[in-house]
């Protein structure tokens, strides 16, 4: 299991009024580009920090309109070999705008 932490900035400060997509602060794919291999992981919330994967998995919370969504994000993401991966990142702002951006990462 990796760790991903990623913070979405809306121009030069941190971006605190995210909205829920599809019931979640943001979805991430990462895809290694020499074996095609995927993952598809949602942040995690600080109330299920100290969590066992199980419970984690159980208690996946579903973030409701108007709450609050910390632009820190933290992934567990399941990669299974070092390298080069795309990952794309999937918000929507407070204007109900999704946004879908795009990067190279090395996993080492
Ligand atoms: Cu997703």
């Amino acid at each position: 299991m990796n760790m991903l932490d990623v913070t979405i900035y809306d121009h030069d400060q941190p971006a605190e009024h995210l909205q829920p997509f599809l019931g979640v602060a943001a979805h991430a794919i990462l895809l290694n580009v020499n074996d095609l291999t995927y993952d598809h992981t949602h942040p995690m919330s600080m109330a299920m920090s100290g969590m066992s994967m199980d419970q984690m998995m159980k208690h996946m919370p579903v973030i409701k309109p108007g709450e609050h969504i910390d632009p820190h994000l933290m992934f567990h993401v399941n990669l299974q070999e070092r390298g080069a991966y795309r990952l794309w990142l999937q918000f929507k702002d407070q204007n109900g705008q999704i946004h879908t951006v795009s990067f190279l990462l090395s996993a080492i």
